[in-house]
């Protein structure tokens, strides 16, 4: 037996990352960052079903590996499922949500862009909103652009914003020094351009991008599964398949107020202890709306999602 870092490993085993997980197999990375298929061994489903971005231990066997062991995940990104019945991992062990969408094409959306940035912060991971498309911006398009800067304003909300164009570049270098080190996941409508970012930054790798509808502008959800990218030997990226909606049922109703990072300096100067911001009176959060210190937009999106939850 052997240590690898903190694992124990026999002599035939050997330490690797998931970096997709199919409907048959999954692909795993091994520490020289050579992809290969394995197989999953079967009473691992009944433990921990393997998702992309898992730490795993495998073992070398006649044909293809088989994966033995998941190790404990930190940092996952969940949301609420189709179905809305259980909560999906999208991806394991990422230190970052890269919320992708464009200024155009498909058309912003604060109902996305919102209820993915509460799902990253209900799981603690930091988030960074990812404007790309920019290469597309005219002047008409002024008005939306210092809109959406001033609703996730990052002195208030902490988030960064990056506008980007896998076009030109443009802001791609910032975005890239932004993540280095980590492990990010990028989530975002389909169609945003998420497969086209990690193309840019890998142009040979071997990915779909799809086109767009033309009548609605919407992306045909051309990715079908979420894939690890090694960007540089501690860099990764996770692309995911674009979501219709990042739904955040599985957050308490409680809860979501401490999703919101600019209510936080108000939360304890409300009236009431258990004031949930709605409509109770003496409410700091609201005086602060009232007066400009939270953005109008991020705060209707509160009310939106709070009226959402059966509480
Ligand atoms: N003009 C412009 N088009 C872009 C840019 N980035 C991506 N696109 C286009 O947007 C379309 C969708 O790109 P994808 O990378 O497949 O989008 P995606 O977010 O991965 O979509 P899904 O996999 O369906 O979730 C393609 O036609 C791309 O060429 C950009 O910066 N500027
Ligand atoms: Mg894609
Ligand atoms: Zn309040």
């Amino acid at each position: 037996t052997r240590f690898n870092g903190s694992i124990l490993l026999s002599t035939a085993e050997f330490s690797c990352r998931i970096s997709s997980v199919g409907r048959r197999g999954v692909t795993i990375i091994d520490e020289r960052g050579v992809e290969t298929g394995a197989r999953i061994a079967g009473r691992i489903y009944h433990e921990t079903k393997p998702v992309t971005g898992d730490y795993a231990v495998a073992v070398k066997t006649a044909d293809i590996p088989t994966v033995e062991r998941i190790l404990p995940r930190t940092g996952i990104l969940q949301r609420t499922a189709s179905s809305g019945r259980s909560t999906q991992i999208i991806a394991a062990n990422v230190d970052m949500v890269l919320i992708v969408a464009s200024i155009k094409h498909p058309v912003f959306s604060d109902g996305f862009v919102c209820r993915a940035l509460a799902g990253a912060s209900w799981k603690d991971l930091k988030a960074v909103i990812v404007l790309n498309k920019m290469d597309l911006y005219s002047p008409k398009d002024e008005e939306l652009k210092n809109r959406i800067q001033a609703t996730y304003d990052r002195e208030r909300t902490g988030y960064p914003l990056f506008p980007v164009s896998c076009i030109t570049g443009r802001g791609t270098d910032e975005l890239l020094e932004h993540v280095r080190g980590m492990t990010v996941v990028m989530t975002g409508p389909s169609g945003a351009g998420k497969t086209s970012l990690v193309k840019y930054y890998n142009p040979s790798l071997d990915v779909r991008i799809g086109a767009l509808n033309p009548k609605t502008c919407r992306g045909k959800h051309t990715t079908v599964a979420a894939q690890l990218i090694p960007l540089d030997k501690n860099t990764a990226v996770i692309d995911t398949p674009g979501l219709r909606m990042f739904s955040i049922d599985h957050i308490p109703r409680n809860d979501l107020q401490f999703c919101f990072p600019e209510f936080g300096d108000y939360l304890d100067e409300c009236k009431f202890r258990d004031c949930l911001h709605l409509t109770e009176p003496g409410c700091a959060v609201k005086s602060a709306v009232e007066n400009g210190a939270i953005s109008k937009i991020r705060y209707r999106k509160y009310i939106d999602f709070m009226n959402e939850k059966k509480s």
